[in-house]
This record gives C-alpha cells, structure tokens and sequence, in this order.
C-alpha cells in the first residue's frame, strides 16, 4: 500500500540550487514575503516542529525539503523582500526561488502567504502575476489571521481578495498560533501529495 498522509513527516535536506534536487513524485511549495509564517504553518500543518521559525527576516535562507513519504516533499522556500541590498532580491524573489518554482515537474500546488493584516504587498502582487504568467498552479493563504480582529476579518479578507483578483472563498484564512483554518489545508496538502504515482 501506497504511504499516504502527513503523520510522519521528516526533515529530507536543504540546497541552494533546484539544479542539485533529485526527481520528486508530489511536491509543494510554500512561498511568500520574509516573516509572514511560511514556517510556521508547515509545522501547524505537519503537527511537529520541523521547519525553523524565528522573529528575525529571512530566517530560511535554502530550499528546505521535508518529505511526508519518500519523493512527496513539501518545499520551505526562503521569504522575497528582504535582503533589500542583494541584486537578486531587489529584481524580486530571486533565482533560487524562481528557479525551483520552474524546474519541479511534480509541483502540484505553490502556496503563496501573504499576511492577513497587511494584505498583499506589491512583492507579493508581482509574484502573482509572475506564477500565472509560467502556468504554475498556486493558490493564496492568509497568515497570523489572529492579528485580525474578528469584527474585521470579513471587510479585510474581501479586500485583500479583491486586490489578488480572486474570490474571498478561494483565499485561505489561517492561523498557525491559533490553530484556524489548519486543519483545511493540511486535508488539502495530504490530497495534493497523495497525486502521482510511484
Ligand atoms: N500572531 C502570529 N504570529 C505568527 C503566526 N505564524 C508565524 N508567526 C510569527 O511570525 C514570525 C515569522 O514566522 P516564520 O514562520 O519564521 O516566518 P517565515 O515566513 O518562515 O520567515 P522567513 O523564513 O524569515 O522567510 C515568528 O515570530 C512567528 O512566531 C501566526 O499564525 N500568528
Ligand atoms: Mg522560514
């Protein structure tokens, strides 16, 4: 029987370069801003403490792989916007990112966080643009919605939709500290990694 499910999942390796990863067989990708929980979240989603998280930007600085089952791998990928002096990252994610968000042909799904309480930046805008633009499937996730008041929670999530040209429904709303909206995604994750054959 095929391994399925995110019960166990593991630290696999970190690189610089997509060049030097092996084949995978399910892969996805989390991306966004630096700080805005991409780590966070793989670790409320996976139930355990496998990706670094830290208050200082740009904590993940490689590709990070932890793999749910042998080629089933969710990607921690370093944040954009940060290193404001760095060429790379000045002309916008950088070549790391950019070259592994192009080169994985088992990419099933690129979730791009951006922070509920800011909304999308124009970083964050521009990476939109670009994923459709190479035909890559993402889909947009709102962190640290605790930061949000409740109250605001409807207008804010609607605006920041509207900016992304998506609707409200198809903008994930979540929470690592809290737990909201963890759940949802790690279903759709395990589905996503579960995809492919061996
Ligand atoms: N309030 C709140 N804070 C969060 C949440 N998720 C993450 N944070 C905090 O946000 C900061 C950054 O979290 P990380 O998960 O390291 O963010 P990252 O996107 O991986 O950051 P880089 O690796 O630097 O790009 C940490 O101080 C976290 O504790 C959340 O759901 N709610
Ligand atoms: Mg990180």
């Amino acid at each position: 029987m095929r391994r399925s499910g995110l019960d166990d999942v593991k630290y696999l390796l970190s690189e610089t370069s997509a060049d030097r990863l092996g084949a995978g067989t399910a892969e996805v990708a989390f991306v966004g801003r630096s700080n805005v929980g991409k780590s966070s979240l793989i670790n409320a989603v996976c139930r355990k403490d496998l990706a670094r998280v830290s208050g200082t930007p740009g904590r993940t600085r490689a590709i990070n792989v932890f793999a749910a089952a042998p080629g089933r791998w969710l990607v921690d990928l370093p944040g954009y916007g940060y290193a404001q002096g760095a060429q790379a990252e000045r002309a916008g994610w950088g070549a790391m990112i950019e070259g592994y968000l192009t080169r994985r042909p088992a990419l099933r799904r690129i979730f791009v966080l951006v922070d509920a309480k800011v909304g999308p930046t124009r970083l964050d805008l521009d990476m939109l643009a670009w994923l459709q633009s190479q035909g890559l499937p993402w889909r947009v996730v709102a962190t640290k919605s605790d930061q949000v008041k409740r109250a605001a929670s409807a207008a804010r999530r609607g605006e920041a939709a509207r900016l992304m040209g998506i609707l409200p429904e198809n903008l994930a709303w979540v929470s690592a500290a809290e737990n909201v909206g963890v759940k949802e995604l790690r279903v759709e994750v395990e589905a996503l990694l579960q995809s492919g054959s061996d």
